[in-house]
């Protein structure tokens, strides 16, 4: 078991108000608060209806890695802080009137200290987490596509001056972007393929088909591989969205339950609701808004995005 403490882990006043005072940290904020911006404005114009964040919750995001459990008990319940609102996205579309919602939702996964300098990893980050009803992988690619145009279209137009000093030749033009599956590139560039990939990739791409949660669709036509898909941000920047159609079957979803080890106990009425109602076919995916800012103002170490460190296995002072 990986530790969540790094050994020599020491926080000084001094470091601390060095990140604050720091020269590129109000450049950063200024291009998270356009991605923001634009993402708003993107959302409504194609009509997507924003639900709030919950922090708190009977039932989150099991994820497809250990982190340490973030519970507290309150009117005699267990509550999770959010690692991701996948569950509620699904759970709000029953409601008729909704078919396509999003969340700009703050997420809480205590990563462990091996995370502490992947240079991507924070244990608090806000998440741009979306979810159509009816739609499918293909649907929601394009649409990630367009969003992410949108947005370094309007970042370029409202902040000139800092994207000039990261990117002195502009954002990468977004097209439809190059798909590669997970098998693919493990056969050309063995177990570290995403993130050598990544390194040589000039625009973002996709990557289909990762071996993840319960709730990402296992492919009908092909079982053993899942109708998901991650935005790869290039130059090494990794990760940047994750997405997936949804199993929505109430005994499909127990036997991926079986497969991946899930406690149905804790998801029991989440398991009802899709036995006794219908969970809605549904296709979505959400985006760090940390990661994206990293991406265009190019900073190596995700910690430095925020004023305030939140970095694995590490102590702060506020
Ligand atoms: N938001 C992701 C999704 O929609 C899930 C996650 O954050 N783990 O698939």
């Amino acid at each position: 078991m990986p530790t969540d403490l790094i050994e020599d882990a020491k926080v000084s006043l001094e470091a601390t108000l060095a990140q604050l005072k720091g020269p590129s940290t109000v450049d950063v904020l200024k291009v998270q608060q356009a991605i923001i911006r634009a993402v708003h404005q993107f959302m409504f114009e194609r009509g997507l209806v924003q639900v709030m964040p919950l922090m708190l919750s009977p039932i989150t995001d099991p994820l497809n890695h250990g982190v340490v459990d973030a519970a507290i008990t309150y009117a005699g319940s267990r509550w999770s802080l959010t690692k991701s609102m996948i569950f509620h996205k699904q759970l709000a579309l029953l409601n008729p009137e909704l078919e396509a919602l999003y969340i700009v939702s703050p997420n809480v996964r205590l990563e462990f200290a091996d995370r502490a300098f992947t240079g991507r990893h924070m244990f608090e980050f806000t998440q741009v987490d979306f979810e159509f009803r009816d739609k499918d992988g293909p649907f929601v690619r394009a649409f990630m596509e367009d969003l992410v145009r949108f947005v370094f279209s309007a970042v370029t137009r409202d902040l000139p001056e800092i994207v000039d000093r990261y990117r002195p030749d502009g954002l990468p033009e977004i097209g439809q972007l190059e798909i590669h599956r997970t098998e693919e590139l493990e056969a050309q560039y063995g177990a570290d393929y995403e993130h050598l990939k990544s390194q040589e990739a000039v625009k973002p791409f996709w990557l289909l088909n990762h071996r993840r949660e319960f709730y990402d669709k296992e492919d009908p036509a092909k079982p053993g591989t899942y109708l998901n898909y991650d935005l790869i941000w290039p130059e090494g920047f990794g990760e940047g969205l994750s997405g997936a159609e949804r199993e929505n079957e109430y005994h499909q979803i127990l036997k991926r339950m079986d497969e991946t080890g899930s406690d149905k106990e804790a998801f029991k009425y989440y398991l009802q609701v899709a036995k006794e109602y219908g969970l809605p076919y549904s296709a979505g995916a959400g985006f760090g808004v940390e990661r994206m800012a990293r991406f265009i103002c190019r900073i190596k170490d995700i910690n430095e995005v925020t004023p305030f460190s939140r970095r694995p296995g590490t102590p702060a002072l506020f």
